[in-house]
């Protein structure tokens, strides 16, 4: 009888067809177990790939780009130049010289808050609320609450006299009025007329 004919040999040939067949089908299964998962953290990668890439492309300024600046990170602590400031680089000296008065003067806050009473009982409704300039000085209201404020000159009990008047001032805006007459000058928001402050010019 010769090997091909061993009835045995045909049996073990059909046992390995089996196991293969077995084999392919635990991939097969396997695949379809976890593909979708293995396709979802790829695209997850390529998600975060191109959105770090927009913060890249915006020096990483842009909204949520701050959880690709980690503390020890020295890849993000290069300090990279904004457009703005490119900009500025390129401003002539003469210019930056011109913009310079408008900074000088007097500032009074107008305070976080101050929409609602309480600020009058440390009189900090303006901050200072009572200042005291020379002749000649600008004062500058700032803004900085979110709500609306006035600097109206005048007092909440005999109203407004004239001499200025902020209108409104935004949540952030300034105003500003030039004192050149000696005296003392009360002011107060005429919609929360609890916020007084004075102007003495010496
Ligand atoms: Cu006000």
């Amino acid at each position: 009888m010769s090997e091909m004919q061993n009835p045995h040999h045909y049996r073990k040939v059909g046992w390995s067809m089996v196991l293969v067949a077995a084999s392919l089908a635990a991939i097969g299964l396997v695949q379809l177990w976890i593909g979708p998962d293995v396709l979802y953290a790829d695209d997850m990668q390529r998600d975060k790939t191109a959105f770090f890439e927009m913060c890249k492309a915006g020096n990483f300024l842009g909204e949520g780009c701050d959880m690709f600046v980690k503390p020890g990170n020295t890849l993000y602590e290069i300090p990279r130049m904004t457009l703005d400031s490119t900009e500025e680089a390129t401003i002539p000296m003469e210019e930056q010289m011109a913009e310079e008065p408008t900074s000088t003067g007097e500032v009074v806050s107008i305070p976080d808050g101050v929409g609602v009473p309480g600020c009058e009982e440390t009189n900090e409704c303006y901050v200072p609320a009572d200042l005291v300039i020379s002749a000649g000085t600008t004062v500058i209201w700032e803004n900085v609450d979110t709500a609306a404020h006035l600097a109206t000159s005048g007092t909440p009990a005999d109203g407004p006299d004239g001499i200025f008047d902020s209108g409104m001032i935004m949540g952030g805006g300034t105003f500003e009025y030039e004192f050149s007459d000696k005296g003392v000058f009360p002011y107060y928001c005429v919609v929360h007329p609890w916020m007084v402050g004075t102007v003495t010019v010496e």
